[in-house]
């Protein structure tokens, strides 16, 4: 499917149509390099442009971007569409982004329905708008808001548009309003590229450019863009159409477009496998523990119109709990996310209790308690005898034993695991943690719940950690023995947020708090291999009180008005701990640190793979972006372990043993990809 034409009187109608987002392949270009001409041996007084469906156009197939470029070009049908002497009419429908915004750009006039979307969002795939789109938005809205379109791919809702000028009017029937506009006015419109550029403003540029190292650190895309834009002002259309032309096919072979839309498509693939039954209907939710996690659960639910029944366990708890879930309201209405009647109907969904029987229609519940195996026993047992027996039964423990919960229970078949991450409002990753015993009925509600919260589900199977805890604990072993052995916390924090993390691993357990580590290490204490090395600074803070930002002083001290300041303190513990321990320290560069710290995770995710507890290479990549904050320009920690190359990995850990061969013991499934000459994307157990 592409395009389909039609015409009516001096009116060729043309609908863009290739369910399910109208993206633009070669089918369509071909079809639109066809209408042009179909048009003008009509000799139309008009062509109307639309799309089939809820979109315009969701932009250029991105899946054609691996391979050479295939004619027509997008910018040439652009320009056919733009320099026909029929003029064309884009009635936008819906999204209407990159390609299918420059479509529309290209049109004499613009006219959107109340939904639509205009937006140039190239960028979040790592190239730049490849059909005009630099060159001509700024002609239509000036270089500001041109600027700030391009280099953060922000689309604009309709209003916005028709306010900046990208847009003649905004009507409910944008086809029906395109049909009956004037022809002489029509006539009149000039076409976009012959409008002038705006002036040069030095201060947009500047502004635009300190604005990007603040919000898109590292990434070279959005700087092309702006800096296409500039040079733009200053060539002639045909000159700066061909500078944008090679800047974005240049872009789309490089690693960040290549990690971008590995990103995109990963994140789409996360869906429901298709032998999963149909989930019941989550026409409520129960959850158990209204603390931050379970008021944050709860909120979520809320919020997507599900009633909510959230236990505590004597009337204290209870009260606790509701404070906390409004708090949460508070902040979404302070937000504007909740108006006044939403703020009241969602309270109204709220059912605070101690009462188990008052969830006991709920078809799922949820349970965010204390992370002590007793205290889940002890609630499951109340789940179990208050809701029906078909109900699914989920825990939210980070770490602990889904299977030993389950058994727990009378049929551990319901039961599996919800792992939200903190804010559970907010962050987008939940581990659908399949225990041995867990139904195909169970999958499916993770999944039915996770869709319905426009979460990105990953499967993960049973082990200390799941997927991503168990890679983040190397990431902060490896960490503290770069610490231990010669750096300060904030140099690796440092390195890491130059790597591309917003936060270094020292500032995030600062806010998550040191005691969350330290109790997971006294849990892991009788199950540590004895000849691993165990770094104990980390305990000796602990023990210090220096828990982090919430007492004021973790490895960083927080002195108030929400700064960090690095701590003399905190670097002479790793001074005295290493001269104890006989330790040589060594100045770690910024690249070293990278090194150990990336590796140590790559180890051990192969780990991961091999042992079944991740299904692919891929929803790797997906828990480490979307729950732990890897940058999602490096496409993902396994994306970007094949960026380096599976033998460049082997080759430096295997380097690395000699400094302690138990911690850099290689993965099975690293060897193997090296000796099968796969790479990590590409592995499978034989
Ligand atoms: N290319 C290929 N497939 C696409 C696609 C695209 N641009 N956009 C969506 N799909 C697929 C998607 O993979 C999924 O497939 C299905 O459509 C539904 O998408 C020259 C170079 C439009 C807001 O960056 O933002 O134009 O999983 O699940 O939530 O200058 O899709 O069903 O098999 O996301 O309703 C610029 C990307 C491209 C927009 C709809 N355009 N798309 O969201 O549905 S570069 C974009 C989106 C470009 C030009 C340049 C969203 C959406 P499947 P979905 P949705």
């Amino acid at each position: 499917m592409s395009i389909t034409m039609k015409a009516d009187g001096l009116t060729g109608f043309v609908t863009l149509d290739n369910p399910p987002v109208n993206a633009i392949g070669k089918a369509m270009r071909e079809g639109l390099m066809e209408a042009v001409k179909w048009a003008e041996r009509e000799n139309f007084d008009r062509v109307i442009v639309t799309g089939a469906g809820r979109a315009f156009a969701a932009g250029a197939d991105a899946r054609e971007f691996d391979g050479a470029a295939l004619e027509p070009f997008l910018p040439d049908v652009c320009d056919a569409i733009e320099r026909s002497f029929v003029p064309w009419v884009a009635a936008i429908n819906g999204v209407a982004l990159g390609g299918g915004a420059e479509i529309a750009l290209a049109c004499r006039m613009r006219i959107a329905g109340p939904k639509a979307q205009i937006g140039l969002p190239e960028v979040t795939l790592g190239v730049i708008p490849g059909a005009g789109g630099t060159q001509r938005a700024m002609r239509l809205c000036g270089l500001e808001s041109a600027l700030e379109m391009i280099a953060f791919g922000r689309p604009l809702r309709a209003t916005e548009a028709l306010k900046a000028g990208l847009i003649h009017a905004v009507e409910v029937d944008p086809v029906d309003a395109a049909d009956m506009v004037n022809t002489e006015e029509l006539q009149c419109v000039v076409p976009t590229w012959e409008l002038p550029p705006p002036d040069h403003d030095e201060a947009a540029f500047t502004a635009i450019r300190e604005k990007l190292a603040k919000r898109s650190p590292g990434q070279v895309a959005p700087l092309r863009a702006v800096e296409v834009v500039e040079q733009g002002l200053t060539l002639d259309f045909a000159e700066a159409m061909a500078l944008e032309r090679a800047t974005f096919l240049e872009l789309k072979q490089g690693d960040q477009s290549r990690a971008l839309r590995h990103m995109f498509f990963a994140e789409r693939a996360a869906k429901p496998p298709k032998d999963l039954p149909s989930a019941p209907e989550l026409t409520e939710v129960a959850v158990v523990g209204g603390g931050t996690m379970g008021a944050g659960i709860a909120y979520a639910c809320l919020s997507l119109g599900l009633p909510v029944t959230l236990l505590e366990t004597d009337a204290d708890g209870v009260e606790r709990a509701e404070a906390n879930v409004g708090k949460l309201i508070g902040d979404g209405v302070a937000r504007g996310r909740l108006s006044e009647d939403g703020e009241e109907a969602l309270r109204a969904r709220l059912t605070a209790t101690t009462d188990y029987a008052k969830a006991a229609n709920a078809p799922l519940a949820i349970e965010a308690a204390f992370e002590d195996m007793e205290v889940k026993k002890a609630i499951f047992a109340q789940l179990d005898a208050a809701l029906s027996p078909d109900a699914i039964l989920a825990t939210n423990t980070s770490y602990l034993d889904v299977d030993e919960i389950a058994a727990g229970t009378r049929d551990p078949s319901r039961v599996l695991g919800l792992h939200f991450f903190a804010p559970a409002h907010i962050m987008r990753l939940l581990e659908i943690v399949k225990g041995a015993q867990s139904s195909p009925k169970a999958l499916a509600t993770g999944y039915a719940l996770g869709k319905l919260l426009k979460k990105v589900p990953v499967v993960a199977g049973v082990c200390d950690g799941f997927i991503g805890n168990r890679i983040y604990s190397r990431y902060r072993e490896a960490a503290d023995t770069v610490f231990m052995d010669g750096s300060t916390p904030w140099e690796v924090d440092e390195a890491m947020v130059n790597f591309g993390y917003a936060m270094g691993p020292y500032e995030v357990a600062d806010l998550s708090g040191l005691d969350i580590g330290y109790a997971a290490r006294r849990r892991q204490d009788a199950t540590r291999d004895p000849n691993r090395r165990y770094i104990p600074l980390a305990d000796r803070m602990y023990e210090l009180g220096k828990l982090g930002k919430k007492v004021g002083a973790g490895w960083y001290r927080y002195p108030g008005g929400g700064g960090k300041v690095e701590d003399p303190i905190v670097a002479d513990l790793a001074l005295e701990e290493a001269h104890f321990a006989g330790i040589e320290r060594t100045e770690y560069d910024e690249a070293q640190i990278v090194e150990r710290l990336t590796l140590a995770m790559i180890n051990e995710a192969t780990d991961v793979l091999a042992e079944g507890i991740a299904q692919s290479a891929a929803d790797i990549d997906l828990v480490t972006v979307f729950g732990y904050g890897f940058p999602r320009w490096r496409g993902g920690l396994m994306h970007y372990a094949d960026t380096l190359g599976v033998p460049q990995i082997v080759e430096r850990i295997t380097a690395l043993q000699a400094e302690d061969p138990v911690a850099w013991k290689l993965s099975p499934v690293l060897a193997d990809c090296a000796e099968r000459g796969l790479s990590l994307a590409e592995w499978s157990p034989v």
